[in-house]
């Protein structure tokens, strides 16, 4: 072996050594290759009450920073929450339990959710600035494409304010297409509703669920010419986005399945075929 061999071996093999490492067992939660979002044939009833589909939808059990911290998409900077000094936890603060759901024209969209302080009010109030109040945001790319966009074509973030007066803003359509980007706007009544049940459990008057539908066709259809009537199989995105001020100004956020406006960090999802509940046994 010649010297400028040995030499080569001598750097080459550590590295070549570190390239092959297995990696590390961590605890954070990897992202699923995707997330399967049920098709519900079951008609749903916008009452701020999921019992009639939340067993048929996707859901994958409670948030809250403790969990969260764990993901491989948290980044300690924007998923915090304001502490007053009376919530023994985080998960006292917030937390809450997602459903996802779809059928031939609407996305159904759920949240059931335990917070400390119902807070909707900001010194700066303009209707686009539902992320300083009490909110629920899905932003969804539909379809999939291969193009890293902030609220560009196919982009959508629908925003929910928890606000029991229901002014204009709180449902809330951001979106974009081709050639415009962050177009912001009040979600027209033909392209999406919601209710909202507060104190649901009669144990705080902050709690509440939140129950919307999203009309596919007249709010994807407008945004990217590849968007086609749902069917199963088909690849969108999606992150949310749950804003929990709580006094702080821009406050507290949660944020899940992704790490902000550009679509390429949010979880992929895909439209599957209808499930059963869960099944429980008597023994
Ligand atoms: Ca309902
Ligand atoms: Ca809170
Ligand atoms: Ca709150
Ligand atoms: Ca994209």
């Amino acid at each position: 072996m010649s010297t400028a061999q040995r030499i080569f071996l001598l750097f080459m093999l550590p590295l070549l050594a570190a390239c092959q490492a297995p990696e590390p067992k961590g605890a954070a939660e990897k992202n699923a290759p995707f997330l399967s979002i049920p098709y519900i044939s079951t008609p749903v009833q916008l009452d701020g009450k999921l019992e009639e589909w939340k067993e048929k939808a996707y859901c994958d059990g409670w948030w809250d920073l403790d969990r969260l911290r764990h993901a491989d998409w948290y980044d300690p900077g924007r998923n915090r929450l304001t502490n007053h000094g009376e919530e023994n936890t985080a998960a006292d603060d917030l937390r809450s339990r997602y459903y996802i759901a779809w059928s031939d024209s609407f996305l159904y969209l759920g949240a059931e959710v335990h917070d400390n302080v119902n807070d909707v009010t900001e010194s700066r109030h303009a209707p686009r600035r539902w992320y300083y109040k009490d909110a629920i945001a899905f932003f969804v790319e539909a379809p999939l494409d291969s193009v890293n966009e902030s609220f560009g074509e196919g982009d959508h973030g629908f925003a929910f304010v928890i606000d029991s007066l229901r002014p204009d803003y709180a449902a809330w359509w951001r979106h974009g297409t081709a050639d415009s980007s962050f177009i912001e706007e009040p979600l027209p009544p033909q392209a999406g509703s919601y209710a909202i049940h507060f104190d649901p459990w009669g144990q705080s008057p902050a709690d509440y669920v939140l129950e919307a539908k999203i009309a596919m066709y007249q709010t994807f259809a407008t945004s990217d010419p590849a968007w086609r009537a749902p069917r199963e199989g088909d690849r969108y995105r999606l992150m949310i986005v749950h804003c929990d001020p709580d006094g702080g100004e821009y406050g507290g956020h949660l944020l899940i399945y992704g790490k902000g406006d550009a679509d390429e960090s949010w979880q992929e999802l895909r439209l599957s075929g209808e499930i059963d509940g869960i099944e429980r046994r008597e023994r």
